[in-house]
Parts: structure tokens; sequence; C-alpha cells
């Protein structure tokens, strides 16, 4: 088994979700196993086209697989979120970088390790020197070569364990609906939102479901935008969807609802999302 740590960016659409996708998919590699995960940075864009901010991650894990081997499981999951790869250097679903693979070094047409440009990025070396600050990258150690460099622009956003993937029940494309402020805050803080829509198609970058069930994982919030009389209508596929809360927002309680999921074993509570998000208390 060899030790390597990835780089993961994302800075459009769901970026946490993007980031906790490829976390997923190199976990449940039978020749990966993932030891350590950085909390999630909000990054200012490096390079010369104009794009939104990234999210920025880096993990540690242990693998059977030759760097190659790596390499290619790694392309294969940026292609499943749908990775365009038109533009060099321009917004991008999800990237994948080998920054570093045991003490190997290689330099050829398909692969550079260590990763050539990771000694200067900022939004690199602080997710690596939190997991693992006396790694050596050549001559320094991580927090040292961090030290060194300008990280302005590279925020702590927030623990990996702590993002919440929230599913957001009757979301709505207009700004002035509180379904769609709560989603920008959501998303800003570093959850990953699953908008359930039978009207839109892509609300703030990231694509409408009309099932939440339908979604990838078990989501752990839904936050309802919806009437008690539809609720009732998509209770069977709320309940599949294995939340372990809903918030009824204003407007939305339902005794009924409420009884139904507390059947189910799901906790409810009567709260507006957008308030707990700026209270701190989501
Ligand atoms: N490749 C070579 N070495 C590696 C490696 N160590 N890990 C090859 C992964 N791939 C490696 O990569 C093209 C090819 O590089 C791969 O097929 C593989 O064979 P790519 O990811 O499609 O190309 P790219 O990422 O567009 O280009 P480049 O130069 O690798 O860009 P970077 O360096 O990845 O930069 N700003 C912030 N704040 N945060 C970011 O994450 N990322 C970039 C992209 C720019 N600005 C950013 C961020
Ligand atoms: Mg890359």
């Amino acid at each position: 088994m060899v030790e390597a740590y990835i780089g993961l960016g994302s800075n459009m659409g769901d970026r946490s979700g993007f980031l906790k996708y490829a976390i997923n998919g190199l976990s449940s590699s039978e020749e990966v196993s993932v030891t350590a995960v950085s909390s999630i940075y909000k990054t200012d864009p490096v390079g010369p086209v104009s794009q939104d901010k990234y999210f920025n991650a880096v993990l540690c894990l242990e693998t059977s697989l030759d760097p190659y081997g790596l390499l290619s499981l790694l392309l294969r999951i940026e292609k499943d979120c749908g990775r365009l790869r038109n533009e060099r250097w321009g917004p991008r679903t999800l990237d994948l970088d080998i920054l570093l693979f045991g003490d190997l070094e290689i330099e050829d047409a398909s692969l550079k390790v260590p990763h050539p440009s990771m000694l200067e990025r900022a939004f690199v070396l602080a997710p690596l020197a939190e997991i693992r600050p006396d790694i050596r990258i050549g001559n320094r150690l991580a927090r040292e070569q961090l030290e060194r460099i300008d990280s302005i622009g590279v925020e702590r956003l927030i623990a990996f364990d702590q993002s919440k993937t929230v599913g957001i029940i009757g979301a709505s494309s207009k700004p002035d609906r509180y379904s769609n402020r709560a989603q920008i805050k959501l998303m800003d803080l570093g959850h990953s939102v699953v908008p359930v829509s039978q009207r839109d198609g892509v609300i703030l970058g990231v694509p409408c479901l009309r099932k939440i069930a339908d979604y990838w994982e078990p989501v752990d919030t839904l936050t309802l935008y919806l009437s008690p009389h539809r609720q009732l209508q998509v209770m069977p596929e709320l309940v599949a969807a294995k939340t372990k809360r809903v918030i009824f927002n204003p407007g939305t309680e339902s005794m009924e609802s409420k009884r139904q999921f507390e059947t189910a074993g799901i906790l409810t509570e009567q709260a507006c999302t957008l308030v707990m998000l700026e209270t701190g208390q989501f």
C-alpha cells in the first residue's frame, strides 16, 4: 500500500456536492482507502480566466493501485461529474490532481508527481498542511512552505463532516423566494444542496431533481417550501430520501405531515431555514 495525497477543486454549481461525490467515488473503490480529509476551503480563482470562487480540499489515501491506475480512477470520477474540458484553466465541476504518491517522482506526458505547481498554491498547501503539517515535499515541510507563500484569498470554510446535504423541497429560481435565498446561503456556507422542483430545470447552477429520493446519497436534512396539501401528495418520496430531519418553514407546517415523518423516525422542527443559517443555528 502506498500513501497518496489528492487535491480536489470545484467552482461550478453544487461545489461541496462535487467534492463529496469524489470522496465517495474514491472510498468505494476496493483498491483505495481514504484515511483523512481536510476542511473545505473557499478560494479565489488562480489563473487568467475570470471565474467563480473555488471550493478546494485535500485528502490522504492508501492504495494498492500504481500511480497511473490512480490517475485513471480520478479521470473517471471527474468524467462522471460531467466536467467540460473545453477551456484550460476554465471553470470546472470537479478537478482531481495527484499531489504526492509516496515519495515517487514522475515526469512524463500523462503524469507529473509531485504536482508541479503545488508549492506555489495556497489552495493546495493550506488544506494539505491542515491534515499533514509535517509532510515533506522535496526538501520542505508543507507547513513551512505555506508560510512562505501568499495565502490571501484562501479561507477555511467548514469541516468536511459538518457539511450537510440538504434537499430543498419546492425550490425556486425566483430571487425573491425564501427557498432561493436559503439555497444561496447554504451553498455559500459549504453545504451541498439538492433542489427539487417540478417547474425549474436548473437553479443557481444546480440541476433540479423531480424526486428527492433520486439523489445519489441520502440527504441529511429536508427543508420544506411546499404547501401541506402538496407535502402529503409526495410524502412517500420524502420519506424514501432517508433523511434525518425535516424543517417546516413558515407557512408549511402540517400536523399530518409531522405525524407521518415522526412515524418514519424522522425528526421535525418548525423554523425558518434562512434565519437558522444567518444566526449559525442550522
Ligand atoms: N496530469 C499530469 N500530472 C497530473 C497529476 N499530478 N494529477 C495530466 C492529475 N493529472 C495530471 O489535466 C490534464 C492532464 O494532466 C490529465 O489528463 C493528466 O494526464 P486537467 O486537470 O484536465 O487540466 P487542467 O487542470 O485544466 O490543467 P492544469 O494545468 O493541471 O490546471 P491545474 O493546475 O489543475 O489548475 N484556482 C483555485 N483557487 N483553485 C483551483 O483548484 N485550479 C485550477 C486548475 C486553476 N485555478 C484554480 C484551481
Ligand atoms: Mg488538474
